[in-house]
């Protein structure tokens, strides 16, 4: 006999489904408890000031193929856009909660943290063993340890790391769901590059996968390595022809589910959510961004492709035609459609050429 299901309550949808699945097949963070309190009391402290907040994510997620990692595929993205959108931000009066991808760029520390920007030379010898800035370079320098020094005394920016797409993805849902109280003043301004596939972990080896069968024999389980080597066979690191030549590497890789639907719905309902997408191919680019906003109903979705990503984006926003936001200085290769100021262009495009915003 069947039992009846009350009526009240409504059946569980699919994106429900695959996000139980997804957060309880896929391990949090190691951090994600400390993190979930830093996050709570940063918001609980500007929604209490009626402040605006934005959470950004920036940088790349990485895709562990080893459950100990040794090997991971990498989403292309050094934090340039994250980080410099961080800084305008905080200048416009937003708390600023910076959710990064370990080591990759900070606000403010960017301008010096380049192989080419290397904070070492823009510091001299002082008087009495001292370290000081160049002449040349102190009045940036100070400028930019101001406006650290005050957000961080001020108490208006939180930086959190994570690493993997997992990891991410955990940080996120925990802290957007933090972010309800703020109710409209709260902003998901979604920068990172984010991967589309990843390996579950029913199907993740746990330990380094080998590319010889060198170690098959501490296996018990597994045929002893066979001692008879073919002569032309050679180790890819060792021309001596003493182990089987290496296997090669077939990675199956699953689709990342999509959460932007549970994040606008579920997670952060009241929030203003902007997303950005990253395209390779200018033909498809506007296409797949406004693909994204009707499927997900946000409220922005910025285009940029890899290429021309620090002169021009596009906003595809619902109910207006795509505004193509260009910096003017830089030369173009197409027409723009509209080109508005600088300083717009800048805080959202997030550098010019030498990771330098444009002063409003
Ligand atoms: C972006 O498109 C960012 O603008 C960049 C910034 C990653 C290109 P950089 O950090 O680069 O300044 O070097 N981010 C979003 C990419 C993304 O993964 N979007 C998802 C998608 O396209 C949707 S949330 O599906």
């Amino acid at each position: 006999m069947m039992d009846s299901i009350p009526s009240e309550v409504p059946p569980p949808n699919l994106h429900d489904l695959a996000e139980d699945h997804y957060f309880s097949a896929n391990p949090p963070p190691k951090d994600l408890d400390k993190h979930t309190a830093l996050a709570r009391e940063f918001i609980d402290y500007h929604a209490a000031a009626g402040r605006p907040l934005v959470l950004i994510t920036s940088g790349g997620t990485t895709v562990p193929l080893e459950k100990q990692t040794v090997r991971f595929i990498d989403n292309f993205s050094a934090g340039t856009r994250g980080a410099t959108s961080a800084e305008y931000f905080l200048e416009a009066g937003y708390a600023v909660l910076f959710l990064h991808r370990q080591f990759s760029l900070l606000p403010f520390s960017r301008h010096y943290s380049h192989a080419t920007d290397c904070f070492l030379d823009f510091l001299r010898e002082g008087p009495n063993g001292s370290v000081v800035a160049r002449d040349e370079d102190a009045a940036k320098m100070l400028h930019v340890l101001r406006k650290y020094r005050d957000a961080r005394d001020k108490h208006m920016l939180l930086v959190l790391p994570f690493v993997s797409i997992s990891d991410y993805l955990h940080e996120l849902r925990s802290i957007a769901r933090l972010m309800k109280p703020l109710g409209p003043l709260g902003l998901l301004y979604l920068a990172a590059a984010v991967s589309d596939f990843f390996v579950p972990p029913d199907r993740m080896s746990e330990h380094k996968i080998q590319s010889t069968d060198a170690a098959d024999s501490v296996d018990k389980k597994k045929e002893p390595a066979k001692s008879v080597v073919d002569e032309e066979t050679f180790d890819n690191f060792d021309s001596s022809p003493t182990v089987p030549r290496s296997k090669s590497l077939v990675i199956d890789l699953d689709p990342v589910p999509k959460f932007l639907k549970n994040l606008v719905e579920g997670w952060s309902p009241q929030g203003m959510i902007v997303s950005f997408k990253l395209e390779t191919d200018p033909r498809i680019l506007v296409h797949k961004a406004r693909y994204s906003l009707d499927r997900y109903q946000h409220h922005l979705v910025i285009g940029n492709l890899l290429s021309t990503r620090k002169w021009e984006v596009v906003f595809v926003a619902p109910g207006s035609p795509d505004r193509w936001i260009r910096i003017p200085t830089v030369p173009h290769k197409q027409s723009s459609v509209g080109i508005s100021t600088p300083a717009d262009a800048a805080s959202i495009a997030g550098e010019v050429e030498k990771d330098e915003p444009l002063d409003p």
